[in-house]
């Protein structure tokens, strides 16, 4: 038995207890006090649904629910790292690369020539996809899938009385509280992650004089291998079954009262205060072709010693540091009432029933942020499908990285909204795919550099999906070296363009010049080909050529910003201008493929050939107005259904076209609230923590959704920053601050009755700058500050 920290310093108590304070005058009153602000999600009862109530917390490399039940608070966690499949999972694992795929390509490509789909289909069947290996209870065998850790109990024994219950998400402060009273006792809970320390961290206090009794418990889906407590810790180590991968979350305890622990459970008794401190870490390391690390377990000590020495204290001053230097950056203010004291799953019913509120959408803006800092820093793995958030060991689609959109969604927003630190573990990531990428390349098609298709997991899987047609997409690796370069354009930092950027995408680019093949009219064309997720295996699916195209155009760009020689790049400049060019087919639309065989019945989820116009640029207003309105023609074709994902990709694109009131239709459809857990493809919205809908649960739809806000108020594709280039009639008047704009420009701005009154770019001393405002373009020279504020009455 052992007190511990008895004497400790207990003002940091103060704050919290009299924010206690406030909230009990709410409580008596019935209601809650939230004016103040309306950055929070908020409800009156515990979650019950991991998917759609829980309130997701994270650290950048842990993904945390809490349920927040007064007698019994759940947390439920994952780590990004924790994979089942890959090496160790069976002796059969070989990244997908059978034995006899060299040499089918040519005869794919000879049956396509002569029309025959679906022979070629059925080669490639034979020959041109990945292979996996059966294993239990993983649906995709061997290639693996994405793991939940563990489960964390705290019981309390007592419950809230009626009315009292608050639980909430403050996205100014990254912090997730839970306040009720049970009957005698004031309670408050505060949750946040704290990436600098990697740790996230439970507070539970009380205004009991001698304070309450906590009992703490642990549990994993996964085997353990052993169960202790010492140096305040509760110690769970354990492996996931399928292959071997060891793990250890642990839990450091800091209270007033008295730690016991018997049996796997720590118990807490007479604290006013208990804190949690709760890192996890595998044996994971992104390093092919192994992906082990043998230092695992002395890293993940040294993390948690770290933690025993780091009081509650440290940890909120630390972690207020970390994120408000993030979060911070960007403010978007949209004029409308305030409905902020609905709770919020009640609030998103009246949105959906046509209450204006456009504060709701700003939340959704804001949200997406929060949850990008959470789940994706330096060090850790990229955001999967569901960010770090997975509570099973089976997931849906593996939680896996999927590159024919949902990758690549999840991503939009990092450079715009001002969270480029956010990109580092997708760059990483990408490094790492470049070895068994380029396998992939030499096994099925014999080219040189690397690619990746659409499905890929922890463990450089690069191969073909194991099923056609949606297993090709063999542009996925062109498509992500897009966001290398993006970054580079965002942030001017031309070290990293020199460095990283441009080995990745000449690379890519090498796959390319070898794969592309003449076509019908002497063009090249990619073959075997396939538009994401839509049609059949043909030659000259247009989205392959878009994002080729755009990958040799910033190759070009770089070489020229490099002032890298130019003979070296014209090999470049010669194929880029060789590809089939974007058509316009028989019903005015851009064709999806190189025959005009688009349906205009069809509402299929995907909008893979609108690539050019967004993310891609080659399609603008200004630029290619005949292209822009085939792009419509396209877009008003596929109707504004689809998944949470979908629809956030349409709203990019119509913010592109500018067609603002339909962008803005489509931020209130993701905003329709959604119960439905299971796989649907056309009913996309929210569930009632604002994490969207695909359904399931897919995190794409937020990420997409923050990038079209910020699109339909500042875009920068088109060598010039647009201001309010798709301002919804439903925002007449508010304003945007530190969205960010190519060249490492920071733009805020203000707009009243649908008007710019006041814009200002912050850049480099002397930089050239454009602006269109409206109607007019204006250049301007950046002054000695490299400030320019303009007021303007366009
Ligand atoms: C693509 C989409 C699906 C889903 C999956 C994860 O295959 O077509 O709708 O989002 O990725």
């Amino acid at each position: 038995m052992q007190r511990t920290h008895k004497t400790q310093d207990m003002s940091h108590l103060k704050q919290p207890l009299f924010f206690f304070l406030l909230s009990a005058i709410a409580f008596a009153n019935g209601f809650a006090v939230h004016g103040q602000n309306p950055l929070r999600l908020w409800y009156q009862e515990p979650a019950s649904s991991w998917m759609r109530e829980a309130l997701p917390s994270g650290n950048g490399y842990m993904g945390v629910m809490i349920f927040g039940s007064p007698d019994k608070e759940h947390i439920q966690f994952s780590e990004g790292s924790l994979w089942a499949g890959g090496p160790g999972s069976g002796d059969r694992y070989n990244f997908g690369l059978p034995e006899n795929a060299s040499g089918a390509l040519d005869t794919v490509r000879k049956l396509l020539e002569q029309g025959l789909t679906a022979e070629a289909e059925d080669h490639m069947r034979k020959h041109l996809t990945g292979e996996i290996h059966s294993r239990p209870d993983l649906s995709f065998g061997d290639y693996g899938a994405q793991q939940a850790m563990g489960d964390i109990y705290v019981e309390t024994g007592h419950s809230a009385a009626p009315g009292t219950y608050i639980r909430e998400l403050n996205l100014e402060d990254g912090r997730i509280r839970i306040r009720y009273f049970d009957g005698k006792t004031r309670h408050l809970r505060t949750i946040f992650g704290c990436y600098p320390e990697r740790a996230m961290v439970y507070r539970f206090e009380n205004d009991r004089p001698g304070g309450c009794d906590y009992r703490i418990s642990h549990s994993s889906p996964h085997p353990t291998d052993s169960l202790m407590f010492r140096d305040q810790t509760l110690m769970h180590y354990g492996h996931v079954n399928d292959n071997g991968l060891a793990f250890l979350s642990s839990i450091t305890i800091e209270t007033d009262g008295i730690v016991t622990y018997r049996e796997g459970m720590a118990g807490v008794a007479d604290a006013t205060f208990l804190v949690l401190k709760h890192t996890a870490h595998t044996a994971y390391k992104n390093k092919y072709p192994e992906y082990r690390n043998p230092e695992w377990e002395k890293d993940a000590l040294t993390g948690i010693e770290s933690l025993q020495r780091t009081d509650y204290a440290m940890l909120e001053h630390i972690q207020k540091e970390d994120y408000q230097r993030l979060f911070s950056r960007v403010s978007l203010n949209i004029q409308g009432p305030s409905y902020d004291t609905i709770p919020t799953d009640r609030r998103l019913e009246a949105h959906a029933g046509g209450q204006t509120d456009p504060q709701l959408e700003v939340l959704m803006f804001q949200y997406a942020r929060y949850l990008m800092i959470s789940a994706s820093r330096k060090g850790a793995m990229p955001m999967h499908l569901q960010g770090k958030w997975n509570n099973s060991t089976d997931p849906p689609w593996a939680c896996d990285y999927h590159t024919n959109i949902n990758l690549q969604m999840l991503y939009w927003p990092a450079d715009v909204t001002n969270l480029q630190e956010c990109n580092v573990p997708l760059f990483d990531y990408l490094r790492q795919l470049v070895i068994p990428g380029s396998h992939t390349a030499a096994n099925f098609y014999r080219c040189r550099g690397w690619v990746v298709h659409t499905m890929n997991n922890a463990f450089g899987y690069t191969a073909p999906g194991w099923d056609l047609p949606w297993g090709h997409f063999p542009a996925g690796a062109a498509w992500l070296t897009k966001h290398m370069y993006d970054y580079f354009e965002f942030t001017g930092d031309t070290a990293f363009l020199r460095q990283t950027a441009l080995p990745l995408m000449k690379e890519a680019a090498l796959f390319w010049m070898d794969y592309l093949k003449p076509g019908p009219e002497g063009f090249l064309v990619s073959s075997p080909s396939y538009s994401p997720e839509h049609g059949g295996i043909s030659r000259g699916a247009s989205m392959d050529h878009q994002i080729v195209r755009d990958l040799f155009n910033n190759i070009l760009k770089a070489g020229e910003v490099l002032k890298i020689d130019k003979h070296g790049f014209e090999p470049f400049r010669k194929i880029r201008d060789s590809i089939a060019p974007l058509q316009i087919g028989r019903w005015g639309q851009l064709q999806e493929w190189l025959e005009d065989a688009d349906d205009p019945e069809t509402r299929h989820r995907h909008v893979s050939h609108l690539f050019a116009l967004y993310p891609g640029s080659e399609i603008s207003l200004k630029g290619t107005p005949q292209l822009a309105e085939a792009a419509l023609t396209s877009l008003r074709a596929r109707g504004n259904d689809g998944t949470g994902w979908s629809l956030a990709w349409k709203i990019n694109l119509y913010a592109r076209l500018q067609q603002a009131d339909t962008a803005h239709r489509l931020i209130r459809k993701i905003l329709t609230p959604v119960k439905e857990e299971s796989v649907q493809m056309d009913k996309g919205g929210s569930y009632s923590n604002l994490l969207c809908a695909h359904p399931p649960f897919q995190l794409d739809g937020n990420m997409g959704l923050a990038a079209g806000i910020a699109e339909m108020l500042v875009q920068s594709h088109e060598g010039m920053i647009r201001l309010l280039p798709a301002l919804p009639a439903a925002w007449p008047s508010g304003s945007v601050s530190g969205l960010k704009a190519r060249g490492n420009l920071t733009v805020d701005l203000q707009w009243q009755d649908g008007r710019i009154t006041e814009f200002t770019i912050h850049g480099t001393p002397g930089q050239s700058v454009m602006v269109s405002s409206g109607k007019d373009i204006i250049q301007f020279q950046l002054p000695a500050n490299g400030v320019i504020r303009s007021a303007s009455n366009h």
